[in-house]
C-alpha cells in the first residue's frame, strides 16, 4: 500500500503536527534556512474562565528536517535568561551540539546562534535547552524533531506525542519557587501536577477505522517516568530513540518511557472501530488520560500485512570484537543511598557540604563535571561502558552525539538508544563506536539528577 505524497500531506495536515515545515529560501549550496525563536508562550489550558498559564517555548510545534539536507538554523534568543539549543539524538558536529561550557558559549538575551548541521537519520527526535536545563525545560523549552525518511514510510496518518508533565501552583501558574529544590533533587526529580500532549490538555487526534497510524512518542519531562498504556488493538514498534528497529515488534504491553527517550509505533485503528480510544499514563497509582484517538468515519482501503521496517539509518557498525576501552561507571549518592564522600570541582567534600553546593549524586566518586574526561579515545574506538547503578533510584542515561547498544532484556534484543532508562540496582553494558570528534556528555536525564551531580564527558581525538 502506497500512498501520494499529497495524500499524505493532506491527512496529516488534518492530523495536526505532521505537516510540511515552512522553510526559508534554499542556499546555493543547498543548506535549507530556517529560524528558530525562544520566547514566551502563553498557554489557555483553563480557558474560559482561567488565566492563560505562562511558559517559555519555541515559536513552533514541530520542527521537520529531512535526512542528508543541511540545514543552518538562527536561534534568536528572546528569554530573560541565556539559553541554548541542543537536537537530542541527532548525531551532529561538536559544535553544533548546544551544550553550554562544553561546546558552546550561552545564547545571551537578545543574541543569536546559527546551528549548522546534515541530519544523518532520519527519526523522532526533539530539541531543547541544554542550559540551566532543570528550570528552561520545566519551563517548556523543547520542541519535537521529526527527520524525514527520504521515501515516504506508509501510513494513513503520522502523529507526535510530545508528552510532559508541569508543576502549576495554587494560582495555576508554573510553580517556579520549586526551581532548585534540594529535596527533589535526591529523591526522584521535579515531577508535575497537569500532564499534557503536545502542550495540550488530552487531546483527540482525529482518525477513521481502518487507518494506520504511526505515533511518535517523546517523553519531554524534566523527571517523570511514563509507562505509556495504548490503546488495546494491533501495534508494533518501529523504532526507538530515532533508530528503526530491524524488524518491527509487535506491543501488548504499557512503554516504559524514560525522560527524553522516544519510541515510534505503528497502530492499526480495527475496521469495526467507533468512539475514542485513550493514551494513559498508568505509571502513577491513578492511571490519568494523555490523548485520544477519535474514530471518525471509515477509509475505502485495507492494510492486510503488518507493517514493513523502516530503512536503517547509517549508524556505524560494531560487530563483536574486543573493545579497545572497557571501563565502569558506578553512579552512587541520592536519597538512602551510600554517598559519603565525593570530589566536586577538584575538592572531596562529605556529604553536608555537597548538599550545600547542590550535588547529591556522582559518578565514579565525582560529582559533576570533571576538569578531565572519564575517558579519552581515538576516532573510531570501540568502547563498552558497564554502567552500575548502585542508587535506590531509577535514571536514564544519554550519550551525546552517539547512539548504543545496551544489554537490558526490557527493552527489544538488538536495539539503538541514545537514551538508557535503568531500575534502581540495575547494571547494564554499554557500546558503541566513537566515530564522532569532540567532547560528548554523558549524564542522568532525569535533569535534577544531572544538576546535582550525574554528568561526566568523554573525548574523541580528531
Ligand atoms: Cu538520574
Amino acid at each position: 500500500m502506497k500512498l501520494s505524497r499529497r495524500r499524505f500531506l493532506g491527512l496529516s495536515a488534518a492530523g495536526l503536527l505532521a505537516g510540511p515545515t515552512l522553510y526559508r529560501p534554499v542556499l546555493a549550496d543547498g543548506t535549507r534556512r530556517l529560524k528558530l525563536v525562544l520566547g514566551n508562550e502563553q498557554r489557555q489550558w483553563f480557558a474560559p474562565t482561567g488565566e492563560p498559564v505562562a511558559l517559555w517555548g519555541f515559536d513552533r510545534d514541530v520542527l521537520r528536517l529531512r535526512q542528508g539536507e543541511p540545514v543552518e538554523i538562527e536561534v534568536e534568543n528572546r528569554l530573560p535568561q541565556p539559553s541554548s539549543v541542543h537536537w537530542h539524538g541527532l548525531r551532529v558536529e561538536n559544535a553544533m551540539d548546544g551544550v553550554t561550557g562544553l561546546t558552546q558559549a550561552p545564547i545571551e538575551p537578545g543574541e543569536r546562534f546559527f546551528y549548522r548541521f546534515t541530519p544523518q537519520d532520519a527519526g523522532t527526535f526533539w530539541a531543547h535547552s541544554h542550559h540551566r536545563t532543570y528550570e528552561q525545560l520545566a519551563r517548556g523549552l523543547y520542541l519535537p524533531l521529526i527527520v524525514d525518511e527520504p521515501e515516504l514510510y506508509p501510513v494513513d496518518r503520522d502523529l507526535v506525542l510530545a508528552l510532559d508533565d508541569w508543576r502549576l501552583n495554587n494560582e495555576r501558574q508554573l510553580h517556579t519557587e520549586s526551581f532548585g529544590d534540594m529535596h527533589e533533587w535526591a529523591h526522584g526529580g521535579r515531577t508535575g501536577n497537569l500532564l499534557t500532549a503536545n502542550r495540550q490538555l488530552k487531546p483527540a487526534f482525529e482518525v477513521r477505522a481502518g487507518e494506520r497510524v504511526r505515533l511518535r512518542l517523546v517523553n519531554t519531562a524534566n523527571a517523570r517516568i511514563m509507562l505509556v498504556e495504548l490503546p488495546s488493538i494491533p501495534t508494533w514498534i518501529i523504532a526507538k530513540d530515532g533508530q528503526p528497529l530491524a524488524e518491527p515488534q509487535p506491543l501488548s504491553e504499557p512503554l516504559v518511557l524514560a525522560p527524553a527517550e522516544r519510541y515510534d509505533v505503528v497502530v492499526d485503528i480495527p475496521v469495526q472501530a467507533s468512539g475514542s480510544y485513550k493514551i494513559r499514563d498508568v505509571g502513577q497509582d491513578e492511571a490519568a488520560e494523555l490523548a485520544s484517538l477519535r474514530v471518525a468515519g471509515q477509509t475505502e482501503h485495507r492494510w492486510f500485512s503488518a507493517p514493513a521496517a523502516l530503512p536503517a539509518n547509517p549508524l556505524p557498525e560494531l560487530g563483536s570484537a574486543e573493545p579497545q576501552h572497557r571501563l565502569q561507571l558506578d553512579m552512587t549518592g541520592g536519597a538512602m543511598g551510600t554517598l559519603r564522600k565525593a570530589v566536586y570541582q577538584g575538592e572531596t567534600l562529605g556529604v553536608q557540604e555537597l548538599i550545600q553546593k547542590h550535588q547529591i549524586w556522582a559518578f565514579n566518586g565525582i560529582a559533576n563535571m570533571p576538569e578531565q574526561p572519564m575517558l579519552d579515545v581515538k576516532r573510531g574506538d570501540l568502547v563498552e561502558i558497564e554502567i552500575l547503578n548502585n542508587t535506590r533510584w531509577p535514571h536514564g542515561m544519554h550519550l551525546h552525539g552517539h547512539h548504543f547498544k545496551a544489554d537490558l532484556a526490557r527493552y527489544p534484543k538488538g536495539i539503538w538508544h541514545d537514551t538508557l532508562a535503568m531500575a534502581g540496582g540495575e547494571r547494564s553494558t554499554i557500546r558503541f563506536r566513537a566515530d564522532n570528534p569532540g567532547s560528548w556528555l554523558l549524564h542522568c536525564h532525569m535533569i535534577e539528577h544531572q544538576a546535582a551531580g550525574m554528568v561526566t564527558w568523554i573525548r574523541v581525538a580528531t
